[in-house]
């Protein structure tokens, strides 16, 4: 793969890396740490960045199109030096440049801080995207929060979760510029007052925005866009007058209360946190980008009225659903135009995307709690509503209504585009959470299924696999991520099919290896299978769970018996409020004590449950995986995004038809992926038949044995709210649908026993899922809601 840019001439990489830790660092190399490396390498890498992200804003300036503007409270970025390096060919290079000094240039670069900026599809998606708006020459901006502590660090302490706060700012990183010039004044609470024919909000409290950038870089170097992130600030460091009568603490609080917006990320999951600093924080990134996108604007354009052929503003989710209210404050109230035109204007920008169908993740405010932060906002939102009312007088939905502010019906009444995530999800919001605004405002909602970028998924996490394709069909599948459809006929091709596997075995050897460093062995031949993602009672871990307990019964009957022996890896975080998540890890994890102990079966079947699932932790078992629990209940899961990485990498999925499940399916052929479960209508049907956790546990002797081990003290505790919930209301299924379940399982373990045909189905899942490209999603984005066009240097 070629180096695209070399900045200084007659500097090759080798030199920057050495000049760097030199001059930037001020070391020696015969004293430099693997931190130094890292740091030097960052910053030559860097380097080569700089001038694709300048060019790039040159052509973006010089074009006068439309920029996009992609608002979210999470990026779930993770590393960025490997990726940077992959995306400039510059991999092989720096492998040699380590070779030649005995360092190995994938440890150095798993120094990093893996930036955890977000829970987890939500924010890995918003950075997959980043990704590929550079890659396809999207001239866009990320932008979001640059909390201080990402997503909390997860270790067990006798099976149970404990948190520990991420401190990614503490270890040195390369990739932010500060930029104190662009900060920005963000105001709370106070008072609306009528100035003339002007209405002003004073706001009592106000805090600095700060900006920060990372530039992004898209494949071989073409483009580069800028991930601008908020960091609050004091208006006045500290109080003078207070520390100066002795009151030292009372000094540091305006600093204190204001650093306080940027400090943590939430660390909830498609839950919604009802607090004032949530709100907050949601204010603050949107309000200071929203300023900062209309100064981009006045600075080209003196015309208000062509706003919407010069920006798009994408809404992640409702966390920036302010947006709509406080682009029209910005439009009427500071910059003059007429309340009905300044509506317009700020529909034609807004784009929303939904990912949940989960109510409880709708937010919603208490007028109270907006009185009190955002008082003129609530009246701009009482006169959308009062309109929209008056132009639909048969409508039921709400703006405002329940004593709350509702963000859902606000970011759809103020965008004019609205997109779910899958086929599935966004036929179901028009059926249900958006049904009646869909019927108002029929063609508003479209789909934009989501896509993950290959760069970081394929090329950079599995350069065994992403050797072996390009050695088959050469390198175009990177950019072009269907032309992996050539490699269909070698799914028949024994010799290549023996090389597939021969990559996956190694693969798997890494991970057993990983494993072994952390006190479990495993088997590189067992069927390695992966179920890794936030915990949740609608993923269902306690299904996946519950049938490797019934597994273990059974073997353990039969010792003997032709067992396909199988390591079950688990991966994920829960909610620290979330009592019934946290309850499945401890129940995993005191089933993995005992089964992983067991002499009669330990060489048959073991659990693993590494912590601090994040997105390095991914990219090393995502390779390794053989089968892909996508298991959620039919209708609960938006999309997805793992269960495309696994597919791509050649896991097979045994899953639910569930979000992105039912494309995956399509695509790849149900012959090569392994469905059980209700759909989503019988899962609502079943809902209704009394006591049918009850029923469906009465057909399932292996499901009842399970939950009597459970029950009996077989793991230490009883786990009694997971006994009694799965036999009880059971409202996300897991016994209804245990029985296929279990079946597929079976099914999955004769498919394995033929490893030729295996392998076969492997490779057809890598071949037909070029398709969940995150470049093929954007471009959706690009014409169906955005209308940008895509540009080069
Ligand atoms: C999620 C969905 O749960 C998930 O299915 C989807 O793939 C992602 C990205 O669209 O969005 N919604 C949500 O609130 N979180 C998700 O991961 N946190």
């Amino acid at each position: 793969m070629k180096d695209v840019h070399v900045p200084r001439p007659g500097e090759t990489l080798s030199d920057a890396i050495l000049q760097h830790l030199k001059y930037s660092l001020g070391k020696d190399a015969a004293h430099a740490t693997t931190t130094d490396w890292r740091m030097a390498l960052s910053l030559a890498i860097r380097d080569r960045i700089v001038d694709p992200w300048f060019a790039s804003t040159r052509a973006t300036y010089a074009k006068q199109g439309k920029r996009v503007y992609y608002l979210s409270m999470e990026f779930l970025i993770g590393r960025l030096l490997e990726d940077a390096t992959v995306n400039l060919g510059l991999m092989d290079e720096v492998a040699e440049f380590f070779d030649d000094r005995s360092l190995d240039a994938r440890m150095v670069m798993q120094d990093e801080p893996d930036a955890a900026l977000g829970n987890g599809g939500l924010g890995r998606l918003a950075a997959c995207f980043l990704e590929s708006m550079s890659t396809v020459g999207c001239p866009a901006y990320g932008y979001g929060i640059r909390y201080e502590h990402g997503l909390f660090k997860q270790s067990f302490e006798g099976g149970r979760q404990m948190e520990a706060p991420e401190d990614w700012l503490t270890e040195a990183h390369a990739w932010e510029f500060e930029r104190p010039e662009s900060s920005y004044r963000i105001g709370f609470g106070g008072a609306v007052k009528v100035l003339g024919n002007r209405t002003v909000w004073q706001p009592e409290e106000t805090v600095l925005a700060r900006a920060y950038d990372m530039p992004m870089i898209g494949w071989q170097g073409r483009w580069a866009n800028t991930l601008r992130l908020w960091s609050a600030r004091p208006e006045t460091v500290f109080d003078l007058d207070r520390f100066n009568a002795g009151d030292y603490y009372g000094a540091a609080e305006p600093e204190a209360l204001a650093r306080t917006i940027s400090r943590v990320l939430y660390p909830d999951d498609t839950t919604e946190e009802g607090k004032r600093l949530r709100l907050k924080q949601e204010f603050f990134f949107t309000a200071a980008s929203l300023r900062d996108i209309l100064r981009r604007f006045e600075d080209e354009y003196d015309d208000w009225s062509i706003l919407p052929s010069k920006v798009a503003i994408q809404l992640n989710d409702t966390h920036p659903a302010i947006a709509g209210p406080e682009l029209v404050r910005l439009l009427h109230d500071e910059k003059g135009m007429d309340f009905d035109a300044a509506v317009e204007a700020a529909r034609g920008c807004l784009g929303y995307t939904n990912h949940t169908l989960l109510p409880e993740a709708l937010e919603r405010w208490s007028i109270e709690l907006m009185r009190s932060l955002l008082p003129r906002h609530l009246q701009i939102i009482e006169r959308i509503d009062a309109a929209h009312a008056a132009a639909h007088p048969d409508r039921k939905v709400v703006l405002i209504g329940d004593g709350d502010v509702q963000m859902g019906p606000i970011a759809f009444t103020m965008a004019h585009r609205v997109n779910g995530v899958s086929a599935l999800h966004t036929g179901l919001m028009k059926e249900t959470v958006f049904a009646e605004l869909n019927r108002l405002h029929p063609n508003r909602i479209v789909n934009e299924t989501n896509g993950i970028t290959p760069r970081r998924w394929v090329l950079a996490a599995n350069p065994r696999l992403s050797g072996l394709i390009t050695e088959a069909i050469g390198d175009g599948w990177v950019d072009d991520l269907e032309e992996l459809m050539q490699l269909e006929p070698m799914a028949d091709d024994a010799q290549f099919r023996d090389e597939y596997a021969a990559a996956k075995r190694a693969n798997k050897v890494d991970l057993a290896n990983y494993l072994g460093q952390q006190g479990l062995a495993v088997d590189p031949d067992a069927m390695f299978d992966v179920q890794i993602k936030r915990i949740h009672e609608y993923k269902r871990q306690h299904l996946n769970i519950l049938q490797t307990i019934a597994l273990w019964q059974e073997i353990k009957d039969d010792p003997k018996g032709d067992w396909v022996p199988q390591v079950k890896v688990f991966g994920g975080k829960a909610a620290p409020g979330y009592v019934f998540a946290k309850e499945i890890i401890f129940l995993i994890n005191a089933v993995a004590e005992v089964i992983n102990n067991d002499p009669d079966t330990s060489h048959l079947l073991k659990v693993a449950y590494p912590a601090n699932y994040n997105v390095t932790l991914a990219e090393r078992l995502i390779p390794a995986a053989e089968v892909s629990q996508q298991i959620s209940t039919a209708g609960k899961e938006a999309s997805g995004t793992g269960n495309m990485k696994f597919a791509l990498n050649g896991a097979l999925t045994i899953g639910t038809l569930d979000g992105a499940n039912v494309e995956i399916r399509e695509l790849v052929g149900a012959d090569n992926f392994f469905l059980f479960g209700m759909t989503a209508q019988e899962v609502v049907a079943r809902r209704q038949i009394d006591d049918h956790a009850a029923k469906a546990i009465a057909e399932a002797p292996r499901l009842k044995r399970a939950m009597d081990a459970i029950a009996s003290g077989t793991f230490g505790e009883r786990f009694a709210s997971i006994t009694e919930n799965v036999s009880g209301d059971d409202y996300f299924c897991v016994a209804s649908d245990f029985a296929d379940y279990w079946r597929a399982s079976r099914d999955l373990e004769v498919a394995y026993r033929d490893q030729a045909d295996w392998t076969r189905m492997a490779v057809l899942n890598t071949a037909r899922s070029g398709w969940f490209s995150s470049d093929r999603t954007i471009r959706g984005y690009m014409s169906d809601i955005w209308g940008a066009e895509a540009l080069s240097v």
